[in-house]
C-alpha cells in the first residue's frame, strides 16, 4: 500500500516540527513547504527532521502553491504557515493579512483548482486569538467552539477570516476543511520571541549568570498555555475523523504571566522573581486579550485527545530545555 503523503506549511516554525516528527512515526510521507530564497532555518530543520522533503513556495504566491499540490498530490495538508505575532501584526498588518488571512485562501484554492477538493484533506490553524476576553465576552467556564467572536489584533482578525474562508470551502464546495481553535501551545522549541520562551530562556541564562533582567510588557494577561506536542496530536485527529468540523485544542487552566514568572524562577531555586523583571513600553501592544481559557470537550469526547502536559510541567521543561542549551552552548565555545 502506498504511504499516506502531507503537506505542511510553516514546516520551520515550532508546530511544524512536533508535526513533522508526529505523522513521520506514524508512517506518513511529509512534504513541507520552505519559503525564502534563502531561508536561515533550513539547515537546522535538514538536520533535525531529515526525513522532510522540501519543496518551494510562499502561503502569498497562489501560483506556487498550485504548482507544489500538484506536484506533492497529497491526502493532507497541514495549513500552519502564518505570520504568528500579535504584537508584530499592530505594526505589520497589511502583510498580516496577506500571509495569515489570504494565505489560507490561497492553500484553499489550490486545492480546488487542482482538482483535489474531494481527495484532499485540509487543516487550518485557527486561534483562540479570535476570541477577546473582553468584559462583554469573557470566557466563563471556557471559550468554545461556539462562543462569540471578537478578535483584538490585526493577526486576530487575520486568523478569523481565515477560519471563516475556511467553513465557507467546507459548506460551498464540500471540501473536507478542519479548523482547529487552538489556544496557545509552548515548549522546547517555542520561537523566542513569543513571552513563554524569553522568560525560559532568560531564566537560565540568569542562572547560569550570563544575563542580569528580564525586560517585559504587561504581566496580568492569562493565557491557557499547553504543550505543542499535545497538540499536533490533536490537528492530526481533526483530519482522521468522519467529517470536517471546528474543534477547540485547551488545557481547560489559565495562568498570567506572572504565575509563569514564579513557576520558572522556582526552577532554579528563586522564590522572589521580581528583582530580575523589568517594564518595557515596547513590548505592551495597542489592545489586550487579557483572559483567554478553552473547553475542550468537544475534542476530548469526539476525537478523544487528551492533553498529557500540565501547566508546572510545561514549565519545568522549558526552563530545562534552555538549561541544557545554554550550557551546551557553555561546552562547544570551551572545545
Ligand atoms: P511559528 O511562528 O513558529 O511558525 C510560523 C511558520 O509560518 C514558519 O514556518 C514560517 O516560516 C511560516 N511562514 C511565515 N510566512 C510565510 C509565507 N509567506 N509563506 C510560507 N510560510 C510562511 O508558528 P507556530 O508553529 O507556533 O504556529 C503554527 C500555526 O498555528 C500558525 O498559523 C499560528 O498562527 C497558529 N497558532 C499557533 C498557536 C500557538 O500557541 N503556537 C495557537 C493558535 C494558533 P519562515 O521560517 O519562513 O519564517
Ligand atoms: P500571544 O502570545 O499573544 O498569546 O499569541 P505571546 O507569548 O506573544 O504573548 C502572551 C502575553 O504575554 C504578554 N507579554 C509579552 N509578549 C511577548 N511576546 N513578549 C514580551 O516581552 C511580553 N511581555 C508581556 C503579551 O502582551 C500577551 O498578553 C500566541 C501566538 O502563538 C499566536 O500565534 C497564537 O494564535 C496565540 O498565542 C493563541
Amino acid at each position: 500500500m502506498n504511504r499516506r503523503s502531507a503537506l505542511t506549511t510553516g514546516i520551520t516554525g515550532q508546530d511544524g516540527g512536533h508535526l513533522a516528527d508526529f505523522l513521520h512515526a506514524k508512517g506518513y510521507e511529509v512534504v513541507g513547504l520552505i519559503r525564502g530564497q534563502h531561508n536561515p532555518r533550513r539547515a537546522d530543520l535538514v538536520r533535525d527532521h531529515p526525513f522532510v522533503h522540501l519543496v518551494e513556495g510562499d502561503v502569498t504566491d497562489p501560483l506556487s502553491l498550485t504548482r507544489v499540490v500538484e506536484a506533492a498530490a497529497p491526502d493532507e495538508i497541514y495549513h500552519l504557515a502564518a505570520l504568528s505575532h500579535v504584537g508584530y501584526s499592530f505594526a505589520n498588518p497589511t502583510m498580516t493579512m496577506a500571509v495569515t488571512g489570504q494565505g489560507t485562501l490561497n492553500i484553499l484554492e489550490a486545492v480546488r483548482l487542482t482538482g483535489r477538493s474531494h481527495v484532499t484533506r485540509v487543516y487550518q490553524a485557527s486561534s483562540s486569538e479570535m476570541f477577546g476576553g473582553l468584559d462583554y465576552n469573557r470566557p466563563g467556564l471556557g471559550y468554545d467552539e461556539d462562543s462569540l467572536f471578537h478578535p483584538r489584533s490585526p493577526y486576530g482578525v487575520a486568523k478569523l477570516y481565515a477560519h471563516w474562508i475556511a467553513r465557507n470551502y467546507r459548506e460551498s464546495y464540500g471540501m473536507f476543511v478542519a479548523c482547529g481553535i487552538l489556544f496557545n501551545h509552548e515548549g522546547e522549541n517555542r520561537g523566542e520571541e513569543f513571552v513563554t520562551r524569553k522568560i525560559s530562556k532568560a531564566v537560565a541564562r540568569i542562572h547560569l549568570g550570563r544575563q542580569d533582567k528580564i525586560h517585559l510588557g504587561a504581566l496580568w494577561p492569562k493565557r491557557d498555555w499547553g504543550y505543542a506536542g499535545d497538540y499536533v496530536d490533536g490537528m492530526w485527529r481533526m483530519l482522521q475523523h468522519s467529517q470536517a468540523d471546528d474543534f477547540v485544542l485547551a488545557t481547560g487552566q489559565t495562568h498570567s504571566i506572572e504565575d509563569f514568572l514564579a513557576a520558572a524562577f522556582s526552577r532554579i531555586g528563586i522564590d522572589d522573581w521580581r528583582p530580575y523583571v523589568e517594564h518595557d513600553e515596547s513590548m505592551m501592544r495597542p489592545a489586550e486579550v487579557d483572559i483567554l481559557l478553552g473547553n475542550p470537550a468537544k475534542a476530548e469526547t469526539v476525537l478523544g485527545w487528551r492533553r498529557t502536559m500540565d501547566f508546572a510541567g510545561l514549565v519545568d521543561l522549558m526552563v530545562d530545555a534552555d538549561l541544557d542549551r545554554e550550557n551546551r552552548r557553555c561546552f562547544e565555545h570551551v572545545l
